[in-house]
């Protein structure tokens, strides 16, 4: 189900849950600020998720309130994740879901990264 990325922050939402080490994840690259792990329902051959490690439900909530280094970090682990898994010089598409119009459904800001294929053009 999509879930409002307005209201408080969720602790016991599941990215939060795997931050904690309480559920497993098969993490690709961790930094203090940021940690990125495979999707458990892949949309392509490469499909990873990368989160901030601090409690920001959307891209507005973390840019309110997170820290520079926080929003560096962040954004750097981004691209190093990419390199990481070997997507430069292929390439690779990045999405984040915002709200119920977007469908998302973890309410903990996420960076989807997809490849290992040609994409296609964008969709709406
Ligand atoms: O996408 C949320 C994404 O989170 C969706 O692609 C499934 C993924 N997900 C959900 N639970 C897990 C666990 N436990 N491990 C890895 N990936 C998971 P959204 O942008 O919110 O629609």
């Amino acid at each position: 189900m999509p879930v409002d990325a307005l209201g408080d922050y969720d602790p016991n939402n599941i990215f939060a849950r795997i931050l904690r080490g309480e559920i497993p994840c098969r993490r690709v690259h961790e930094t203090d600020h940021a940690l990125a792990f495979h999707d458990i329902n892949p949309q392509a051959p490469v499909h990873v998720l990368v989160i901030p490690k601090g409690p920001y439900r959307s891209w507005a909530d973390f840019s309110d309130k997170a820290s520079e280094a926080e929003i560096a970090g962040f954004v750097r682990a981004v691209g190093e994740t990419a390199k990481l898994l070997g997507l430069e010089a292929p390439g690779y598409r990045l999405l984040a879901n915002a709200g119920v119009n977007a469908h998302q459904e973890v309410p903990h800001l996420h960076v989807h990264v997809f490849g290992g294929k040609a994409l296609g053009p964008m969709l709406a």
